[in-house]
């Protein structure tokens, strides 16, 4: 058990100190026990974390979007119809939105916030996407 915690702390430790430069690696959601994959995300500006997320086709998913941010107002996109995905959900600053879907579909999907200020990139473009992956 000691080992183990101690493994843990590694490698935690480790992903920590790697978070700058590269990439984490994808986050497979779990299937809780009423057949649910439940998992969060944080949005941050300009940053989804986790940004890659695997989920399983036709099972129903619950994400927990939580900002962090005090100002910045961010949403979350999702679009791709013909797999079961119409997700266009706003996030106040400092705001907890749940949203639910399931996807039909396997594919890698991605996901933005297409939030900007006039003339200015979008969030998007300053990096804040991530990738659902939905597999068979
Ligand atoms: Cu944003």
């Amino acid at each position: 058990m000691g080992t183990r915690l101690a493994l843990l702390s590694a490698v935690l430790l480790s992903g920590l100190a790697q978070a700058a430069d590269v990439p984490a690696p994808p986050f497979a959601v779990q299937v809780d026990e009423d057949g649910v994959q439940r998992a969060g995300i944080q949005l941050d500006s300009y940053a989804y974390v986790p940004s890659h997320l695997i989920v399983q086709a036709g099972k129903p998913v619950e994400l927990t979007l939580t900002s962090v941010t005090f100002i910045t107002p961010h949403n979350f996109i999702l679009l791709e119809p013909s797999a079961g995905l119409t997700i266009e959900q706003d996030i106040g600053s400092g705001k907890t939105v749940i949203v639910k879907f399931t996807p039909t579909k396997p594919g890698l999907y991605p996901f933005y916030c297409d939030k900007k200020l006039l003339f200015l990139p979008s969030h998007r473009e300053k990096g804040m996407e991530g990738r659902l992956e939905v597999r068979e």
